[in-house]
């Protein structure tokens, strides 16, 4: 005798479409966003630096840091790695962050690649909350975004915050260097 009754085939089978429906539109809507990510990356180090500094500036208020909810958010060590980076001089807070870009194998790199995505997405939060209240490099007051950062500027913008979110994290989650799986650096010793 058979497992399953035929009505029973049936209907697994018909909840393995549905399985299949619901994981194919997130895999559509999570391409899109992907795009964006890719794109984000794409650029030079300086330009994603300026517009992630336009993303802040435009979703700013909108942020609520205290957001409750993300119980993978570490404030405090988000915090302790701001502030080894409000401690060095202007130049070198600005190199630090061209650093994470590049994925440059430094002690900063490391430490911050240790981190939850969420966490590392506070981190930039308060670099740019920093900016803000000058402890921190600024931009240049007449920076002008390329056109092709413009472009992912104008996309980000467009995504509903939930996804805003979704996609900040994808685009900070792979930068500096995840000290579990680098490989040691013959340069710096790590
Ligand atoms: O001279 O659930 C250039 C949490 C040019 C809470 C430059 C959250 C040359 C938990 C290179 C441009 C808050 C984490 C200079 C959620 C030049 C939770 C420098 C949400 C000086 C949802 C440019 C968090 C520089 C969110 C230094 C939404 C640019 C966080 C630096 C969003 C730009 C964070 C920086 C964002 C931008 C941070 C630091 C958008 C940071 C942006």
């Amino acid at each position: 005798m058979s497992a399953l009754s035929q009505s029973d085939t049936k209907k697994s089978l018909a909840s393995l479409l549905r399985l299949n429906g619901e994981n194919f539109m997130t895999f559509v809507k999570s391409n899109i966003e992907s795009d964006l990510v890719r794109a984000f990356h794409d650029l030079g180090a300086d330009e994603q630096l300026a517009l992630f500094w336009f993303v802040y500036t435009e979703m700013g208020n909108s942020v609520t840091p205290a957001a409750p909810g993300a119980s993978t958010v570490s404030p405090e060590i988000a915090e302790g790695l701001f502030n080894q980076v409000k401690e060095l001089p202007q130049e070198e807070q600005l190199n630090v962050q061209r650093d994470l870009i590049n994925r440059r194998n430094t002690l900063l790199s490391r430490e911050y690649g240790a981190l939850s995505n969420t966490t590392k997405l506070l981190f930039w939060y308060r670099l740019a909350q920093g900016m803000d209240s000058g402890t921190i490099i600024p931009m240049p007051a007449d920076y002008q975004l390329a056109d092709d950062a413009k472009q992912v500027l104008e996309q980000i913008k467009q995504l509903e915050f939930e996804k805003q979110i979704a996609v900040l994290r994808d685009i900070v989650a792979p930068m500096g260097v995840d000290p579990a799986i680098a490989d040691h650096d013959e340069v710096t010793g790590l």
